[in-house]
């Protein structure tokens, strides 16, 4: 059994418990007459003194909800968690055990070990890395068919979804504003073998029954793109409600207003969890080896059918990659996307490195 069954499996057993718990609250209270109204809003929360175990579904700044049954209980760290590195400290999606307190803010305890971890480097392009969301199965990536899409971009967020231990789903949107969607489909499927992808409209309900395949019970989806691309309109389509506040784009640009400002996760009704996140400007790589080495996966197998290990793909001969472009076999556009990808991220790795090892020689000499 995976690690995220077992702790699935875990919330189920309280959940019994708590459950079984309620209805002897229940038969105490109606034999003292209490009306219904008066126990509803406590009956469901956990002991006070105990240990619980929730969901993070929003995160802003030092305030954080755990979702624990159907409820949203506000938290705060434990001073523990102050000092740790930021991998360490809880985002959404993340499984933690925490101490119930019904007059204010529960106190977050630890936290799970993730089942995925999705991460980018931060926008200031510093080689810092900024934790997003954990425990996700299926990363969405948003992209609208119109002055949005970008095949650079979608294949950076694949290799992000792939490094953090997700399944990368591209969803194509606005289908109803684009002539022949099917060709940016066909193209987006080129930038990886087995990507999955799809052409929706979710406002004139076009292409939503193709997606119905991911949206299963106990799965958690985290939808990711540019503002404005429709990550929210989406989610309220397959809700049947609006679940998030949407907005129209700039006219002049067809740029989203980022109306969705932080990350945030919902339950529907059959128990499929969604995380919304708001747009990203910019999709940097940085610590993302393995993200980029599975979406370019076939080229690494030609590399390595290259004459000489240490074949640049220039002038030498026997040379796999060279013959793949001639054959047509490889795009020589895909062959540049990969290596840009791939010296982008050593660099930023670089980078990364040289601001942490400054960071331990400061701390050494006290002045961190
Ligand atoms: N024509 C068309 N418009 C759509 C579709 N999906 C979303 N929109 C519109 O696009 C605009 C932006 O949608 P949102 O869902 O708010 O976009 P978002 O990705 O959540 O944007 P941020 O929250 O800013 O990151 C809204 O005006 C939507 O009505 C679609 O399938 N077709
Ligand atoms: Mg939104």
């Amino acid at each position: 059994m995976n690690k995220d069954k077992i702790i699935r499996k875990e919330i189920k057993e309280q959940i019994k418990e708590e459950i079984t718990e309620e209805i002897k609250k229940e038969t105490k209270e109606k034999s003292q007459e209490k009306t219904q109204e008066e126990t509803t809003n406590t009956e469901q929360m956990p002991a006070q003194h105990g240990e619980s175990l929730g969901r993070i579904s929003e995160v802003q700044k030092d305030s954080f909800k755990i979702r624990f049954l159907d409820r949203e209980i506000p938290a705060k760290l434990k001073g523990s968690f102050y000092g740790k590195d930021a991998k360490d400290l809880p985002v959404v999606g993340d499984y933690v055990t925490f101490a119930y307190n019904p007059a204010g803010d529960s106190l977050i305890l630890s936290v799970r070990e993730r089942s995925s971890f999705l991460q980018r480097p931060d926008q200031a392009k510093t080689g810092v890395m900024q934790y997003m969301v954990a425990n996700v199965d299926y990363t969405f990536i948003v992209t609208a068919l119109n002055g949005d899409y970008s095949y650079n971009r979608i294949a950076r967020y694949v290799s992000i979804a792939l490094e953090g231990g997700s399944v990368p789903v591209v969803v194509l949107t606005k289908s109803d504003l684009c002539t022949n969607p099917g060709r940016y489909v066909r193209e987006v499927e080129g930038i990886s073998e087995n990507l999955r992808v799809h052409a929706i409209s979710a406002i004139y309900d076009i292409g939503m029954d193709e997606l119905k395949s991911y949206f299963v019970p106990g799965k958690t989806i985290c939808l990711m793109g540019s503002s404005g691309a429709g990550k929210s309109t989406l989610i309220n389509t397959v809700a049947g409600r609006e679940v998030m506040k949407t907005a129209g784009i700039r006219e002049d640009d067809s740029k989203g207003r980022h109306t969705t400002t932080y990350r945030q996760m919902i339950t529907l009704d059959n128990g499929v969890c969604i995380i919304d996140t708001p747009g990203m400007r910019e999709v940097g790589m940085a610590g993302n080896d393995k993200g980029i080495g599975e979406t370019f996966s076939d080229i690494l197998e030609l590399e390595s059918r290259c004459r000489f290990s240490d074949c640049r793909h220039e002038t030498e001969p026997g040379c796999a990659i060279k013959a793949a472009i001639a054959d047509g076999t490889l795009s020589r556009e895909r062959y540049e996307l990969y290596k840009s990808l791939g010296s982008e991220n050593e660099r930023n790795y670089a980078k990364k490195k040289a601001i942490s090892k400054w960071v331990k020689q400061r701390k050494k000499e006290g002045l961190l």
